[in-house]
């Protein structure tokens, strides 16, 4: 790249730390009203940008990518699913793509954990009824959820954030089981006491609560179809902070209204910012607006991630949060 500072196009509001150092660092257009670029306004940015830093909401497809100049070279992006940019678009057009992985581990895991405890002993219907002064006096058979400890939990995806979950899960007393591309580490599944299951269709049918922790890819998109789902005893619940195109939304909100599952907790859908309204109607859906990495130490970690990997890739080196094609 040449001398000159690379232009860098942040689509939306990061935090200021990391906006001041992005100034420092790069010839930087900032979005300070966090308005989402529309899909003209990213096609205009590539067309001008050396680095792209867009988000989860903004969607890099072939038509925006192919449209960028030649000196467009770098999605950088704020986020660790890569999802919403099409990979094999950018290798063909020799851009590169990094994410943030590592830095939201924790904090999705705890929001996993957030759900699994909301879900499974009614903690919102409980507010809800609470701040809605409908609470008439404690009674022995009142808001009865189940009991976590000795349970049955599934995680689907043990990457570094379904073992988060594990871990956490298993200070709760859940079991761990888990279905995974590939088996982990012995020593992992040990530490863990977790059981591998090669087949998830025989995992769901014995489990108490699953836990969604894999990308979405081409290859888990509605991984927990209507078919699927239906292999989950009624008393399971499903729990997702990873992405919604994993399960099929409708049929998932069709299960739960009939009963046929006892709950779901949900950080993610399949249309965001939309959700299902059926699932905004069923007590037994916690729904949350896409906040599991929420944390202000993540947001400033996942800056300083974007920062390094623009800064060794103009200075001619590999980012480290490079995104190979193969991975996902
Ligand atoms: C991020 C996420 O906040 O990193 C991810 O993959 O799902 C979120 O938690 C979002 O992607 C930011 O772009």
């Amino acid at each position: 790249m040449a001398q000159r500072k690379p232009v860098v196009v942040v689509t939306r509001k990061l935090p200021e730390v990391i906006e001041t150092r992005m100034m420092e660092l790069f010839d930087t257009r900032l979005n300070r009203d966090d308005k989402p670029m529309t899909r003209a306004e990213l096609i205009e940015a590539v067309k001008h940008a050396d680095v792209l830093v867009p988000t989860v909401t903004d969607r890099i497809d072939r038509e925006v990518i192919t449209q960028g100049s030649p000196q467009f070279k770098l999605i950088a992006s704020f986020g660790t699913g890569v999802d919403h940019i099409d990979l094999s678009a950018a290798r063909e057009r020799g851009v590169t793509v990094t994410n943030t992985p590592g830095v939201l581990t924790e904090d999705t895991a705890d929001m996993t954990m957030a759900l699994i405890l909301a879900v499974v002993r009614r903690v919102t219907e409980g507010e809800h009824l609470a701040r809605a002064g409908k609470w008439t006096g404690w009674s022995p058979m009142a808001m009865l959820g189940h009991r976590l400890w000795g349970k049955r939990l599934g995680i689907i995806g043990m990457g570094r954030i379904g073992t988060a979950v594990a871990r956490r899960a298993r200070g709760f007393g859940l079991s761990i089981h888990y279905h995974n591309r590939r088996r982990v580490h012995a020593a992992l599944e040990t530490q863990l006491e977790a059981t591998y299951w090669e087949s998830l269709d025989q995992m769901l049918a014995h489990m108490d609560i699953v836990s969604v922790n894999c990308p979405h890819t081409p290859a888990t998109y509605h991984l927990l179809s209507a078919r699927r789902m239906k292999l989950l005893r009624t008393h399971a619940y499903i729990v997702n902070t990873s992405r919604g195109e994993v399960i099929d939304e409708a049929a998932l909100a069709q299960m739960l209204a009939a009963g046929e599952l006892a709950g779901a907790g949900l950080d993610v859908f399949e249309h965001e910012p939309a959700i299902n309204p059926k699932l905004l109607e069923l007590p037994s859906a916690v729904v949350l607006p896409h906040m599991g990495s929420a944390t202000i130490e993540g947001r400033v970690d996942m800056g300083e991630k974007v920062l390094i990997n623009i800064r060794t890739f103009c200075d001619g080196h590999a980012p480290p949060d490079r995104v190979l094609e193969t991975e996902f």
